[in-house]
């Protein structure tokens, strides 16, 4: 998918919502016990019940690979049912030698046909740049994530006064362009948002860490919204684990629709201030 259908998606959705599905066998609904297929039964319910409300869907392929062959059949399966105009995200955190990624990136774009993977900036350029090789197809690499670790490298201060982060962000921003490559940066890093769009101003940034982790949706979006949205934010066990009985779809749409309402908001408040 390109960054035009992308935000074409947006404005039809009022929505910038991306919903991971993060699926862990031993909290699957008792009401799926004897399905042949309960993490695919279980996505494929998620899925019905709130399409109409989000942009994107990430499988963390964690989630999968944890139960082997049965796990990559489940996640096969998935990606199958994800309707066409739904932006899909590989959230595998890979990078590796040049000719390694080169089989990772046909792993998720040639193999599943996701649209992007995550990918981790930490072995450089040519551990990147085979996921940026692909026709519409991204690379989503960390900047800023949103766990307490990130203290442990990525806010370091170089030499020049800067974090490093900021230095992966200007650095990789010159591999690739905004409509094969986006940033991750967690929705717990609000107060970092306005200095990060100085330096990527057009790049989506894919926002994990509302619901569970606490991040701000009304900050981030506020501090990071640009003229094309920009923005996938994406919640994981906060929708999918809404309720853990028979009612687990409907109870993931209610929470799904509270985050698009907020979305709607503030997609008109942006927009309006911007004008
Ligand atoms: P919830 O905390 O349940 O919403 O899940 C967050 C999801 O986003 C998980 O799949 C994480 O692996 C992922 N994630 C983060 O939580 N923080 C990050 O900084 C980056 C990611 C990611 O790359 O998606």
């Amino acid at each position: 998918m390109d960054r035009l259908a992308l935000y074409a998606q947006i404005q039809k959705k009022k929505s910038y919502l991306c919903i991971g599905l993060d699926t862990d066998p031993l909290k699957l609904p008792a009401v799926l016990k004897n399905d042949p297929d309960p993490v695919f039964a279980f996505n494929k319910a998620i899925i019905e019940a709130t399409s109409d409300l989000c942009v994107a869907y990430k499988p963390n392929l964690a989630f999968y690979e944890s139960m082997g062959a049965a796990g990559w059949k489940s996640l096969e399966n998935t990606l199958l049912l994800i309707p066409e105009d739904i932006f899909t995200i590989a959230d595998a955190k890979r990078g590796d030698i040049g000719n390694t990624s080169t089989l990772y990136a046909r792993a998720f774009f040639d193999n599943l046909n996701f649209d992007s993977v995550t990918v981790a900036p930490y072995m450089g350029r040519d551990s990147v740049q085979p996921f940026l090789a692909f026709q519409n197809k991204w690379a989503i690499v960390l900047a800023l994530t949103s766990n307490e670790g990130a203290m442990d490298f990525q806010t370091t201060m170089l030499d020049d006064g800067s974090p490093l982060y900021e230095k992966v962000l200007r650095m990789v921003a010159t591999w690739g362009t905004p409509d094969n490559l986006m940033f991750v940066v967690g929705a717990t890093r609000a107060e970092e948002f306005t200095s990060i769009r100085k330096i990527v101003p057009n790049h989506f940034l894919l926002v994990p860490g509302v619901g569970a982790q606490g991040g701000d949706l009304k900050a981030v979006s506020r501090a990071g919204m640009n003229k094309q949205c920009g923005l996938l934010v994406n919640s994981s066990r906060q929708i999918i684990y809404a309720s853990s009985g028979s009612d687990f779809a409907e109870k993931a749409r209610e929470a799904a629709l509270l985050i698009q309402r907020e979305m709607e908001e503030l997609l008109d408040e942006i927009t309006i201030t911007d004008q």
